[in-house]
């Protein structure tokens, strides 16, 4: 029998970076070089004399200098900057009748994961809080191979067909004479092209929505996006959607915030995510599916196969199934997040593919991107790609071959392996691909049922809370502002038109122009021989007016698990109201830092010395979900007297954050920008500013005001610059 395992024939259940352990610094081990030899000096290059040129025989510099030049790969061309984590998932109840993959079926077994999120656009040096679709990629490593999910933070995409991808790639990315702007799609040629395709305006909706800016990736939706095949045992197939459910909410950061984290915390995403993870606060999510019997594909006003539409939620529920949640981060990045690779392809028997041409696309490119990016065929075999199963296979050879294949069959069908490895039936788990009747003529060409570009975002933008919709018209008039050409202004307008005239209207006013007709074909991406009314959207009536579930108004606002209070105090500082509203705020999970006008500690009113976390220099009120300032008289007094005090508070109210303060620093309160709204004495949590010399009712307000994370309504009297 030809023994091909893997190098590493995996436990079961073991999680896959833990196959080749590293060594572990700091205990004891002596320097080598990459061939085990030990090094003597590593701090001098071999010379003709001490004061002479460098020696070629150094080999020792040589190896050190080579693997330093080659140390970079290239950056993905797609989703550069990211953060992961491992984690498990674990089945709430079997679901046979759907599907016959195993990791759904099985309650008992926990399966390894490994999630990277992404921005889109930036290089990988970019910063985590532009303006962008987050990736939200889940590799299971279950028992029948890996299963990739790789999605989005949004439901849907840009375009329909996966040969558009590299043009709308090409027209968001840094322009390419100058290579600016980076990590933004506030320029000219990424609306030129979103201009000229109509398609794409449900998933610019949701762009510019609160969605493309999430207050941390612990607090964001994944979905699929595309509809995927369940099936089961008897290969029956069900269409399916595959959602992410974060069980903190779904939460975001105000613009402005955003453009201030760019700056003073590039990292702020994967900070968060690491910061947390360390801190055993493990992020969770509950995976929901949407279940469409095959017999009702046609019974929707759009097309399942298209990805620029949801199944709202009314339509077909969405079941939860399962839990994942997130508990190590990776021992490397470059080893673990950078060499990770998913693929849309990996599934599992049990999961299949509908023909989404966007789908269809992915199924190609994701392999043939790893092949660049990772150096060659072989990149299934770096730790963190491998399945937690053994691999047999007449695969061979290549770049980079770890697994040493041993015997002289590197064939099937033979006799001389005894057969080996064998094909595996469906009921030992053999994959087989769904079975779907197909009677076509081979055309370049897009079925009529995709033709419908505005009911959706129509809907998405309906039902979005006020708000929300102000934040949409912030978002589209800065992107369309920073846009230099008037046409590709005029023609968005004219596209918003399409969606909703309030919108377009309120747009036009901030650009200072009139909302035009929209131009005439709206489509102008068609074949050279295309007639353009073969292209032209068709508008239907959405079946829905409203779905709760695409405002972020209605996610869950039960929890301050995890959320950053600062707390702002300087000497004199009463600390044992300090110490209370501190172990209230802990005892709920979240996390308290607290910020003086210097480090070290501040000695308190009753003499105690309090340790600082930060100072007004190293923190910023855009790191924190919500203020708190207790009392003590010189405290107050300072605080009140420092402009970088004052200017936190007004930063963090403008940002719609909870503060809270005691009585006494009414005193501090008044020097800002929002004293007049600020009614001494009331606990109101209405509007998340609580002031009260009463520490229960402070606390409990205060806690009832960070659960609902923003007071978006403060925006409206736009008083406030900070
Ligand atoms: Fe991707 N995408 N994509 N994409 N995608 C890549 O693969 C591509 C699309 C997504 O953390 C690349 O390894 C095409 C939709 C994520 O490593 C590349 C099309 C969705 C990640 C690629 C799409 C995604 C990628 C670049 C249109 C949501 C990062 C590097 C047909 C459902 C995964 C790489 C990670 C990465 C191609 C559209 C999600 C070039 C051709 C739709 C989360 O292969």
């Amino acid at each position: 029998m030809s023994d091909t395992s893997a190098p590493n024939s995996a436990e079961p259940n073991k999680k896959a970076a833990d196959l080749t352990p590293d060594t572990e610094q700091g205990s004891g081990q002596e320097m080598t070089s990459n061939q085990g030899l030990k090094i003597n000096d590593d701090q001098n290059s071999l010379k003709a004399g001490d004061r002479g040129p460098t020696l070629m025989e150094d080999f020792l510099f040589r190896e050190k200098m080579t693997h330093f030049d080659h140390e970079r790969i290239p950056e993905r061309v797609v989703h550069a900057r990211g953060s992961a984590a491992h984690g498990v998932f674990k089945l709430y109840e079997p679901i046979p009748q759907l599907t016959r993959a195993g990791f759904l079926n099985d309650t008992t077994v926990e399966t390894p994961v490994f999630v990277r999120f992404s921005t889109v656009a930036g290089s990988r040096g970019s910063t985590d809080l532009a303006r962008d679709v987050r990736g939200f990629a889940v590799k299971f490593y279950t028992q029948e191979g890996n299963f990739d999910l790789v999605g989005n933070n949004m439901p849907v995409f840009f375009i329909q067909d996966a040969i558009k991808f590299p043009d709308l790639i090409h027209a968001v990315k840094p322009e390419p004479h100058n290579e600016m702007p980076q990590a933004a799609s506030a320029h000219d040629t990424f609306w030129d092209f979103i201009s000229l395709m109509p398609e794409s305006t449900h998933m610019i909706m949701w762009l510019m929505s609160d969605r493309a800016i999430p207050r941390s990736y612990r607090m964001m939706e994944g979905f699929g996006v595309h509809t995927f095949r369940l099936i089961n045992e008897s290969g029956e197939s069900h269409f399916v959607k595959f959602h992410w459910k974060p069980l903190l909410g779904v939460h975001s950061v105000a613009w402005d915030e955003a453009q201030k984290l760019s700056g003073k915390d590039p990292d702020f995403h994967r900070r968060d995510l690491w910061d947390a993870i360390e801190h055993g606060a493990f992020p969770e999510w509950e995976l929901g599916i949407q279940v469409v019997a095959e017999a009702d594909e046609h019974k929707f006003d759009f097309d399942l196969l298209d990805p620029t539409k949801i199944i709202p939620e009314e339509l077909v529920p969405l079941r939860r199934i399962g839990k994942m949640t997130l508990n190590r981060n990776p021992d490397n990045f470059f080893s673990e997040t950078e060499q990770v690779a998913f693929h849309v392809g990996n599934v599992v028997s049990g999961i299949d593919f509908t023909n989404d041409p966007l789908m269809q696309g992915r199924l190609f490119s994701y392999t043939d991107t790893q092949l660049i990016r990772l150096g060659g065929p072989n990149f299934h075999e770096i730790p963190i790609n491998r399945p937690i199963v053994p691999v047999h296979n007449n695969q061979r050879d290549g770049f980079m071959r770890q697994q040493i294949n041993k015997g002289r069959v590197a064939y099937h069908p033979n006799s001389l392996g005894s057969g080996c490895p064998f094909q595996a039936g469906m009921a030992d788990g053999g994959f087989t691909s769904f079975a779907e009747k197909i009677d076509a003529q081979k055309v370049r060409s897009r079925s009529r049922s995709f033709f419908d570009h505005f009911s959706q975002a129509k809907l998405f933008f309906n039902s979005q809370s006020e708000p929300e919709k102000q934040h949409m018209i912030d978002a589209l008039s800065f992107e369309l502002g920073k846009v230099e050409t008037l046409a590709i202004r005029k023609r968005m307008l004219g596209i918003l038109s399409l969606v909703d005239g309030t919108l377009a209207a309120s747009v036009a006013l901030k650009l200072g122009l009139e909302v035009p007709e929209p131009e005439q074909p709206i489509n102008k991406s068609i074949p050279a021989d295309g007639n353009p009314e073969d292209f032209e959207p068709v508008i239907t009536a959405p079946s829905l007016e409203r779905s709760e579930a695409l405002s972020m108004e209605h996610t869950a606002k039960d929890t301050i698990q995890t959320r950053k209070i600062a707390i702002l105090v300087a000497d004199g500082v009463d600390s044992a109201t300090l110490i209370k509203m501190q172990d209230a705020l802990s005892d709920q999970g979240a996390v308290t830092e607290i910020i003086a006008p210097r480090q070290g500690v501040v000695i308190a009113e009753d003499d105690t010395m309090v340790p600082i976390n930060h100072s007004f220099l190293t923190a910023a009120s855009v790191f924190y979900d919500a203020v708190y300032i207790p009392g003590g008289t010189n405290c107050v007094a300072t605080l009140a007297a420092d402009s970088d005090a004052i200017h936190f508070l007004n930063e963090a109210y403008r940002h719609c954050k909870a503060i809270a303060a005691d009585k006494q620093a009414m005193q501090v309160l008044e020097q800002t920008y929002f004293a007049k709204s600020v009614t001494k004495g009331t606990a109101g949590k209405n509007d998340g500013l609580i002031v009260s010399d009463d520490l229960t009712v402070l606390e409990d307000n205060f806690i009832a005001a960070i659960k609902l994370h923003r007071f978006w309504e403060r925006e409206t009297a736009r008083k406030v610059p900070a």
